[in-house]
């Protein structure tokens, strides 16, 4: 008997004037963008954490999820069989990729050996069901924060032993993930950072976690994963501040520790938001640096101050995300991940694809509307054109290095004055990307 039996086979299309509930209105797998398919564009896909762990409690309440599958124990048989309606939904879906955790899709055992063991005995039902239903692994983690090992951070601990705990976790998790096809890797640095910065040596901690990301690079080269890695910049929470704050501050740690060669960005909508961002500007940070790897596509509310995870249906964000992420080549080895949980009061399994087939609605109309634009090339003009000083002459000779402070100094001494500026036409660049919505 099948889990989701309201769902009888895949998610079909039926294009902008359906009003089925239960089919897409904008995206078509199929359908051609920029010379790809929509599927290759977006590569959507299902984390397992939220929508088959998730149950929906909160610091006030107990959890409210019916989830009839699941025996609600921490057996590996509970695991084993929430794993093959996992694929399901993956399938009914139409999703074509899935990511996890270590302990979302296998319990911790009362020591590290039987904690492997569980791992290795859900890891063979998911390679089963990956062969059986063609659906991927996007990338796989490790979780370093719930554990109350975790208590003071994994690779930034000031406990040296729990460091090494953290390394053995990574060594198994990276494994499974090479095991299972996965195309990619991702730290999140749950507790890797402070709660209080007179008990913290921020130096040696941020050292510890360069030296942890090289064991992972020195591991993945012995074991022949060739996958990128990916970090995940948050700002808070659940500490006061983590190191990987923000984009910027993730490239500059990689840069510092000679990483980058091995490491693009997971940029996730909610964080870019803690950080005091938007997503578009996390996106123009990394997608300039070559570090756009893959996104946890996700929203926050506007006036609630925590990573609230909602399924983003605002287009204009949608598009927004899917101009800078075609504006630098696309996803490739990345996706649309969705790091995103129903609210704790859509406790129906049905929510689960009501809640997916929006956000995939959202995703794959932004990208329609970023190729319009793109294809148009309005705005992309309007861009150049405000640069235009620096193709020909003067700027053409900057860029190119021919000048120097004096050299430059001598040219203002004749001239007096700089050439006038030309208006930035903000509100007209927003009325320009209201036309394509
Ligand atoms: C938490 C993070 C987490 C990562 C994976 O805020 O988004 O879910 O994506 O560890
Ligand atoms: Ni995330
Ligand atoms: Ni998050």
């Amino acid at each position: 008997m099948p889990a989701f039996s309201e769902v009888a086979a895949a998610i079909p299309y039926e294009g902008p004037t359906s009003r089925n509930p239960l089919a897409f209105k904008h995206y078509d797998a199929e359908a051609m963008i920029e010379g790809k398919s929509m599927r290759d564009h977006l590569r959507f896909s299902v984390v397992y954490w939220h929508t088959f762990r998730g149950t929906g409690s909160d610091p006030f309440g107990a959890g409210t999820m019916q989830r009839p599958w699941d025996d609600g124990s921490d057996s590996v048989e509970n695991a084993q069989k929430r794993a093959r309606v996992a694929f399901e939904f993956f399938e009914k879906l139409g999703a074509p990729f899935y990511a996890f955790h270590d302990r979302d899709v296998a319990p911790e055992g009362k020591t590290l050996a039987e904690s492997h063991k569980n791992l290795d005995a859900v890891a063979a039902v998911l390679k089963e069901e990956q062969q059986r239903s063609g659906v991927k692994l996007l990338w796989g983690t490790a979780n370093l924060f719930s554990h109350p090992r975790y208590l003071h951070g994994a690779a930034t601990s000031c406990n040296a032993e729990v460091f090494a705990y953290a390394a053995a976790q990574v060594k198994k998790a990276l494994e499974v993930t090479h095991e299972l096809g996965g195309e990619g890797y991702t730290f999140w640095g749950g507790r890797e950072g402070y709660q209080c910065l007179w008990n913290t040596d921020m130096k040696r901690e941020q050292e510890h976690l360069a030296r942890f990301l090289h064991l992972a690079v020195d591991h993945a080269k012995a074991i022949g994963y060739t996958g990128p890695f990916y970090i995940e910049p948050k700002p808070k929470e659940p500490t006061k501040h983590q190191y990987d704050s923000d984009a910027a501050a993730c490239l500059n740690f990689l840069r510092q520790y000679d990483l980058l060669p091995y490491f693009k960005l997971n940029l996730e909508t909610n964080h870019a938001t803690l950080a005091g961002h938007t997503m578009q500007h996390e996106l123009e940070v990394a997608g300039a640096a070559g570090a756009l790897g893959s996104i946890d596509a996700n929203t926050g509310d506007l006036l609630l101050g925590w990573d609230t995870d909602q399924f983003g249906t605002d287009i204009y964000m949608t598009s927004q995300c899917m101009y800078s992420i075609l504006k630098y080549g696309g996803l490739t080895t990345g996706g649309v991940n969705f790091d995103a949980k129903v609210r704790r009061e859509s406790f129906e399994p049905i929510d689960l694809f009501y809640a997916h087939i929006g956000s995939m609605d959202a995703y794959a109309r932004g990208l329609k509307i970023a190729a319009a634009m793109r294809a148009d090339g309005r705005i992309e003009g309007m861009v150049r054109d405000r640069y235009a000083s620096w193709d020909t002459g003067l700027g053409a000779e900057i860029e190119a290095g021919d000048h120097s402070f004096a050299s430059l100094e001598k040219r203002m001494l004749d001239q007096g004055e700089a050439a006038p500026n030309a208006s930035g036409r903000q509100e007209l660049f927003e009325n320009v990307i209201n036309e394509y919505l």
